[in-house]
């Protein structure tokens, strides 16, 4: 009775140890591409393998490719016993033409791997979406 006892305790000292060695990620799903227009919300997530005791203040960023193109949430909060928490990306309609982008989108939280996706902002100012840049009209002169 003792010995199988023993056994057990040693069994879950194994598996405990085995959890400790286990690298925690996060994970960051967004679409593969987003078309620009201010209109449009993109649902996307963020996600760790377990859900935690704690919150999960996850931050996100963006390579400097999306800077002024998108809108997206600085941190993102997985709650407590939650393992997922999804967020909006809107974009960021402009008037010049022939800027579709690949930027890359990541997720990161102390000690947890960071997750990474690519995300490629297509433009809409070449006419196919949108409509046609107005061209400017000269100043009156006095
Ligand atoms: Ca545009
Ligand atoms: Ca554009």
């Amino acid at each position: 009775m003792r010995g199988i006892l023993f056994g057990l305790i040693s069994i879950l000292c194994l598996l405990s140890n085995t959890c400790v060695l286990v690298q925690e990620n996060v994970y960051v799903s967004v679409p593969s591409y987003i078309i620009e227009d201010d209109t449009e919300s993109y649902t996307c997530a963020v996600s760790i393998s377990e859900p935690k005791e704690n919150d999960i203040i996850i931050t996100l960023d963006v390579t400097s490719g999306g800077y002024g193109r998108i809108n997206m949430p600085a941190t993102v909060t997985i709650t407590s016993g939650e393992y997922y928490k999804a967020f909006d990306i809107t974009t960021i309609d402009n008037e010049i033409p022939g800027d579709t982008v690949t930027v890359t989108v990541s997720a990161s939280y102390p000690l947890f791997e960071s997750g990474s996706k690519n995300m490629t902002i297509i433009d809409n100012d070449d006419g196919a979406f949108g409509t046609p840049t107005p061209t400017a009209t000269p100043s009156p002169t006095p």
